[in-house]
């Protein structure tokens, strides 16, 4: 008998929580039986989440086959919660994200704190769908909803000064238990050039596979730059600065040899200690060629033109 193992089933078959739902028993119920994807059966701790109102951006959407939601919610980098990849998904429950506000500062007509609902309430989602590719060499294809950065960042009009854009995620190391250690600086730091801040792919996401942010993926808003590694993707945003100068960035204050302020995805320039040539798309066996900008080069090699990405890295 041939058994559908769970990386075959096609995310188009993941069309409501009920098929999830089965779906998590099969894979239960097959855990010690078939070859189990590389992060196992371990399932999210995530309270219920509201289904969203979205339309979907096909342009803008890559039309590979989605990573199965399981995976994309217990295989996290996030390390408020923890070192280990299965770390946030046991312990991020534990961070309230309602109510959310986040301070808007720096060089802008329009400064202050804002609740979350506000920030929101202009913006009608999309969903997007994008390949995340992590410097640690996997990558996944995310179904993300959310809306575009430019759109937000026009609303509180910066000036000729802002010339880069700074965020920064929550610091609570009450409920975000991993910052009650110094793997990191806290709280996380990171930043865009404005032009990559407005670049149409970039987006604020609010949530995945149709539904709220699982807290362990970002909650309640992330940001979402599909064309470079996952660690400038930074999560559970409470302060966005319109600056003038390069922000400092996490992954660069931590190890700057290592991790630069652009960190594009570019399969010529070797991490210090790893090719980046090939890529591991979770849920697959076969590793896979590494893209230029991760496949989006139409899109964003053109704010590059005439740099030596060696040096910008
Ligand atoms: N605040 C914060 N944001 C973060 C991280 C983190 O540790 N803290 N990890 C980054 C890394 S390394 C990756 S690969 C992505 C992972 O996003 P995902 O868990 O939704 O796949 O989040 C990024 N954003
Ligand atoms: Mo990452």
């Amino acid at each position: 008998m041939l058994i559908k193992r769970p990386s075959d089933i096609k995310s188009s078959e993941i069309t409501d929580e009920a098929i999830y739902l089965r779906r998590r028993e099969f894979m239960q119920a097959t855990a010690g039986l078939a070859l189990m994807p590389l992060f196992g059966a371990a399932v999210a701790k995530t309270s219920a989440l509201a289904e969203l109102k979205f339309k979907k951006n096909s342009k803008l959407s890559s039309s590979e086959t989605l990573t199965d939601y399981n995976s994309i919610t217990t295989y996290n980098n996030f390390y408020e919660f923890g070192t280990d990849k299965s770390s946030p998904a046991k312990h991020a429950h534990r961070l309230t994200t309602s109510p959310w506000s986040i301070v808007v500062d720096g060089h802008a007509k329009k400064t202050g704190k804002f609740d979350l609902e506000d920030i929101l309430k202009p913006h009608s989602l999309e969903e997007r769908i994008y390949r995340l590719r992590c410097v640690e060499r996997w990558s996944m294809v995310v179904p993300w909803v959310g809306f575009s950065l430019a759109d937000l960042i026009k609303r509180f009009q910066p000036t000729s000064k802002a010339k880069y854009v700074a965020f920064e995620t929550l610091h609570r190391p009450e409920e975000m238990t991993g910052q009650k250690r110094s793997v990191l600086e806290w709280p996380y730091v990171e930043g865009l050039r404005m032009d990559e801040a407005m670049n149409p792919l970039t987006i604020l996401a609010v949530g995945l596979y149709g539904k709220t942010m699982p807290n362990q993926n970002g909650a309640p808003i992330r940001l979402v730059v599909p064309w470079k590694y996952g660690f400038k993707s930074i999560k559970s945003i409470a302060r966005i600065s319109f600056v003038e100068k390069e922000p400092p960035t996490s992954w660069n204050i931590s190890i700057p040899s290592e991790y630069g302020f652009y960190s594009n995805v570019n399969p010529e320039v070797d991490h210090p200690r790893w090719s980046q040539k090939k890529e591991r798309r979770i849920g697959e066996f076969l590793r896979r060629d590494t893209l230029m900008f991760n496949g989006y080069a139409e899109q964003v090699a053109h704010l590059y033109k005439g740099m030596d990405l060696k040096k910008y890295y």
